[in-house]
């Protein structure tokens, strides 16, 4: 999975639960990113649900998402 980031400051995308980020640790290999840059995630084989949020805002749930993994 591949992570744009379209805003104007950087965020630091992370898997869930915050703060350990253990549930899906592929997803933590898309780290920081500045404005408009992106990266891509280890390879999701496994069929599951992850969540995910910036490490720095792990409060707003506008940077909170979830992948689906089927
Ligand atoms: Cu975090």
């Amino acid at each position: 999975m591949t992570f744009v980031n379209n805003d104007s400051r950087s965020h630091d995308m992370a898997s869930d639960p915050h703060p350990e980020h253990t549930t899906c640790t592929e997803l933590n290999q898309v780290g920081f990113l500045n404005s408009g840059q992106s990266r891509t995630s280890g390879n999701l084989n496994t069929a599951r649900t992850c969540t995910y949020h910036d490490h720095n805002l792990p409060a707003n749930a506008g940077l909170k998402g979830t992948v689906v993994i089927q």
